[in-house]
């Protein structure tokens, strides 16, 4: 389905470390679609949503003061595969096992500052886009070389 869609959000400490650019270019030079950007400062109940499945993980406060520490960046990208794709682009959780390549590989080292978030399933990539954006904040748009990168 070339309309799969994922969330990928870059972390506080991305964002502070000025490596926003550098994520994005990875995302376009693999040739997927960029539908929804936005940059905010996230709520703890946005937070508490996004990451309910670990409520009950000892990390879990951490991990709240962390993200809610400073602005993030959120983007929707398309296209086929997208989800897994990301997840091999983004690498393992802990970086310290992510492999030299991967964004976590590349730029961090500890699993309490691994940089960018990606959604781990199509379901879950649905739940968390329409926990983070409206729908009209997504765009419908032809990409002009689309035809080339994917049919
Ligand atoms: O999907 P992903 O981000 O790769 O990992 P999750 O298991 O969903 O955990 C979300 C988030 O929690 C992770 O990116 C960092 C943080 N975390 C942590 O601080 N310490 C752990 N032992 C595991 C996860
Ligand atoms: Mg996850």
């Amino acid at each position: 389905d070339e309309r799969e869609r994922t969330l990928i959000a870059i972390k506080p400490d991305g964002v502070q470390r000025r490596l926003v650019g550098q994520i994005m270019q990875r995302f376009e030079q693999r040739g997927f679609k960029l539908v929804g950007l936005k940059m905010l400062q996230v709520s703890e109940d946005l937070l508490s949503q996004h990451y309910c499945e670990l409520r009950t993980k000892p990390f879990y406060p951490s991990l709240l003061d962390y993200m809610s520490s400073g602005p993030v960046v959120v983007m929707v990208w398309e296209g086929h595969k997208v989800v897994q794709t990301s997840r091999t682009m983004v690498g393992h959780t802990n970086p310290a096992e992510a492999q030299a390549g991967t964004v976590r590989g590349d730029f961090s080292f500890h699993v309490s500052r691994n940089v960018v978030h990606a959604s781990d399933s199509p379901e879950g990539a649905q739940r968390e886009i329409q926990l983070w954006f409206q729908s009209k904040e997504l765009l419908k748009w032809e990409c002009c070389d689309q035809t080339i990168t994917c049919e």
